[in-house]
């Protein structure tokens, strides 16, 4: 229905933002062709990374060129055919990959509709370390741990806690009711899509109900808390980025 008297679940804010479905308006992005791209959170806001999903029409494709920046794609919706340097799987909705710094990758649809969320950011070298490698996998097939000891929060970490890697995506899964155990601050930023369910998050000193489809950023240090409301489980894809040092 068209909102006619303005209103709108969004809000941006210094240091943190929310944006739900209704708010989205396509960008054209180089590289990605045959398919709707929403720019959700970007360095134009404030961020440190990009988030941006991309909708697929028929016969569209994403081809990225090799460059610094890395990039961590999960399939919403659908299916199609992911190739990062020279590997190359069939995905279908759960699957995830991780283009290195430095690898071209592509993503082919294999029906329209097909739906992808990456997370992009500028690669931050480690001396001494190699960067890491290309990952293609289904988050279906990553065991969840209890968030610190809760059963009620369910935590999945697709990929790997190594120093090479300077950015986490991760899945937090919760039961009706679960929620973060405390208030968390702290220097991770994070961008997060909301998978499934609903709850209502608090960032910095706003309270904001939250379901399926709507987007958060957290700037570094943003307070953060959430609790998963309603009668079904709710879940989130979140990035935060990690293992760098503060000065
Ligand atoms: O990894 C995290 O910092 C996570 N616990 N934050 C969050 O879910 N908002
Ligand atoms: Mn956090």
């Amino acid at each position: 229905m068209p909102e006619l008297f303005g209103h709108t679940r969004a809000r941006i804010a210094a240091r943190h933002a929310l944006i739900t479905p209704d708010n989205h308006v396509n960008s054209s992005v180089p590289g990605i062709t045959g398919a709707t791209t929403v720019v959700l959170i970007s360095e134009a806001m404030g961020a440190g990374f990009a988030q941006i999903l991309v909708t697929f029409q028929d016969g569209g494709r994403a081809a990225l060129p090799a460059s610094g920046v890395q990039t961590f794609g999960y399939l919403t919706n659908g299916g199609g055919t992911v190739s990062v340097g020279r590997d190359k799987q069939k995905c279908g909705a759960g699957y995830y990959f991780y283009a290195p710094p430095g690898q071209a990758w592509s993503f082919t649809p294999a029906k329209p509709g097909a739906q992808l969320m990456l997370f992009q950011k500028k690669y931050v070298p480690l001396a001494g370390i190699a960067a890491p490698k290309a990952i293609i996998g289904d988050s279906a097939k990553v065991k969840g741990t209890p968030f610190l000891g809760d059963p009620a929060a369910n935590l999945q970490v697709l990929l790997p806690d190594e120093p090479a890697f300077d950015m986490a995506v991760n899945v937090f899964a919760y039961q009706p009711g679960g929620h973060l155990p405390f208030v968390e601050v702290h220097i991770m930023e994070h961008g997060l899509v909301m998978l499934g369910g609903a709850g209502v998050y608090r960032l910095e000193d706003s309270w904001y109900p939250v379901q399926a489809g709507d987007v958060i950023w957290m700037a570094p240090y943003c307070a953060q808390w959430f609790v998963a409301m309603g009668k079904a489980p709710a879940s989130y894809l979140y990035y935060k980025d990690v293992n760098r040092a503060a000065l």
